[in-house]
């Protein structure tokens, strides 16, 4: 690890900790959302990102309503029958704040990376990924650990998704990430939360101007500011013409056939990539801290 930045060390172990998230899934599955039950998922940053592609997934899998909010704005409602509050620290006020007023009504599982945390402590039910907590104050591998463990419960393969974020770690960055400064990610269903957690990632590690939208909006305005120094990079399938009216702007397009969230791990060099590039230190971000603790 000498040489190595602290989130390179951890954002090369994704692919090994999603197979212990897979495994983890067998023994939880339980505490997890049913189906049919109604869901909000929340968190604040990274997470609310996550909670946003949980979401996504869980919607288009088809097992059941389920919403996500930032902690800060989900509203009051009685009528779900349970609240999904992830946060790796457990420490956020917002989301501790969300959970000391929910009604018992409401069943609220906490996913974190701290067991003996506030959150979890808060929370009736928790599933605690421990393995996948993190030292980087910028998240990779908690947040993609949630994900792959609500995607093993959802009945996918996680071992070929593992599989195709070590081919992520190898293979060579589809830009040099130095030679542009604007990036655009873009989604469609679950990976519009991926792609904001894309941006977030440009943004908190190597303080780059990026943004994120469902594909199907970027037309309607964003497009305005692409330009030959802009990388437009899409997480999962987008439509044909989408693409064709992105490539009329000059910007550089990156598609792929690799599952999004593999994908996720070529952001992530991707934006460490940019900090070296700018002599940036991707272990101490720019006015960031482990998790935002208000008094
Ligand atoms: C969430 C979070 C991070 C963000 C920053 C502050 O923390 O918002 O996503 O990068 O470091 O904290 P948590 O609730 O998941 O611990």
């Amino acid at each position: 690890m000498i040489g190595m930045s602290v989130i390179e060390h951890e954002l090369a172990s994704q692919p090994e900790v999603w197979r212990k998230a897979a495994a983890l899934a067998e023994n939880v599955g339980a505490l997890l959302p049913q189906d049919g039950m109604r869901v909000a998922a929340v968190g604040c940053g990274t997470s609310y990102y996550v909670a946003k592609a949980f979401a996504g997934l869980r919607e288009v899998s088809g097992a059941g309503e389920t919403d996500a909010w930032p902690a800060s704005e989900a509203p009051p409602r009685h009528s779900y029958d349970m609240v999904v509050a992830i946060s790796r620290s457990g420490t956020t006020t917002e989301v501790l704040r969300l959970l000391e007023g929910l009604p018992s009504s409401v069943i609220c599982l906490a996913i974190c990376a701290v067991p003996d945390s506030p959150v979890v402590s808060v929370a009736a039910d928790s599933i605690v990924l421990e393995f996948a907590d993190e030292e980087s104050v910028v998240q990779t591998r908690f947040a993609t650990a949630t994900l792959a463990l609500h995607r093993a419960h959802l009945g996918e393969d996680v071992e070929v998704i593992a599989r195709a974020g070590e081919q992520a770690l190898v293979s060579e960055l589809p830009v040099r990430p130095s030679d542009f400064d604007h990036f655009v990610f873009l989604g469609r269903g679950w990976t519009v939360g991926l792609a904001d957690e894309a941006a977030l990632k440009l943004r908190e590690t190597a303080g780059a101007w990026s943004e994120s939208y469902p594909a199907m909006e970027y037309r309607h305005g964003p497009i305005s500011v692409a330009g030959p120094k802009t990388v437009v990079w899409t997480l999962g399938a987008v439509e044909a013409d989408v693409i064709a009216d992105i490539r009329t702007t000059g910007a550089t397009i990156v598609r792929t056939d690799i599952d999004p969230l593999a994908d996720l791990v070529r952001v992530h060099r991707a934006a460490v990539s940019l900090a070296a590039a700018r002599g940036m230190d991707p272990d101490h971000p720019r006015h960031l801290e482990r998790s935002v603790v208000l008094t």
